[in-house]
């Protein structure tokens, strides 16, 4: 298959909710290299077709995700706009495969940030909010089987997100720690802390901007970064709500076919 010919294998499993099997698994060559020009192309479509991107989001940054999906690096991919969801509003499944959601926090900057060398300091001086956030992923490769190359042309599994309003830059400190609860119809399915991204968010966004350096580009102010899954994800059903809380905030998202 050529990398055209992925591209639109991916768009189409993605408009037609049929999902592939992994490129790797015919083609053992295919590195991860080809992996984000294949998610580059995908983007590059989306804004030619009006699209607009609105951030980043790092993947497989914990150890509960990455042991979920047998792959153990962290990856990016892009978000769009139309990705975004409000707080406590639908997540429609018309138009997924089999999505599943994840706590996450997110981390807007207030200044454009690039550099290979970026440290921890640097993004903390210029960090404009962190929001509480759940991802809303949907492989488009059958039962999330996949390596390394394949989810990175896929976008990452990428699908939607929701942001929580309150703004926890003012319990930086304790943000690290502080405990995230995931609720599915009330009951507690998962439980985490923010350092279970890397150890911290905030090296989330180190990983990310040294990446997107290798091509001379960067992080841009009021740009949402995802930085990665607390904990397992979890199918969502339609009619089943789903509820992620912290200390100082909390939101929900009901599901709908
Ligand atoms: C890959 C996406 C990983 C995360 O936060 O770790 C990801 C997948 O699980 O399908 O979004
Ligand atoms: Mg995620």
């Amino acid at each position: 298959m050529t990398s055209r010919e992925k591209v639109e294998a991916l768009l189409k499993a993605r408009s037609s909710r049929t999902s592939l099997t992994a490129f790797t698994d015919s083609e053992p060559g295919f590195s991860i290299e080809d992996g984000y020009a294949i998610q580059n192309a995908i983007l590059n479509q989306a804004i030619q077709q009006g699209e607009k991107l609105s951030g980043f989001k790092m993947g497989l940054t914990s150890k509960a995700k990455q042991k979920d999906v047998s792959v153990f690096e962290p990856i990016r991919g892009f978000l769009l706009q139309s990705m975004e969801i409000v707080p406590n509003g639908v997540v429609e499944l018309s138009t997924r495969i089999r999505p599943r959601a994840e706590p996450e926090i997110a981390i807007v900057l207030k200044e454009d940030l690039k550099g290979k060398n970026v440290m921890a300091r640097d993004i903390v001086a210029r960090i404009y909010g962190i929001y509480l956030a759940c991802e809303i992923i949907d492989s488009r490769y059958k039962d999330y089987k996949f390596k390394l190359p394949d989810v990175i042309a896929d976008n990452t599994s990428a699908s939607g997100y929701l942001l929580g309003n309150v703004n926890l830059l003012p319990y930086l400190e304790h943000l690290r720690l502080m405990g995230i609860t995931f609720r599915r119809n009330g009951e507690i399915v998962e439980t985490g802390a923010p350092a279970g991204a890397l150890g911290d968010p905030i090296m989330s966004l180190v990983e990310l901007v040294r990446s997107l350096s290798k091509t001379d580009e960067g992080l841009l102010a009021g740009q949402v970064v995802l930085t990665g899954g607390l904990t397992n994800s979890h199918f969502i059903l339609p009619r089943d709500v789903f509820e992620v809380e912290c200390a100082y905030d909390r939101f929900s998202f009901s599901v709908k076919e």
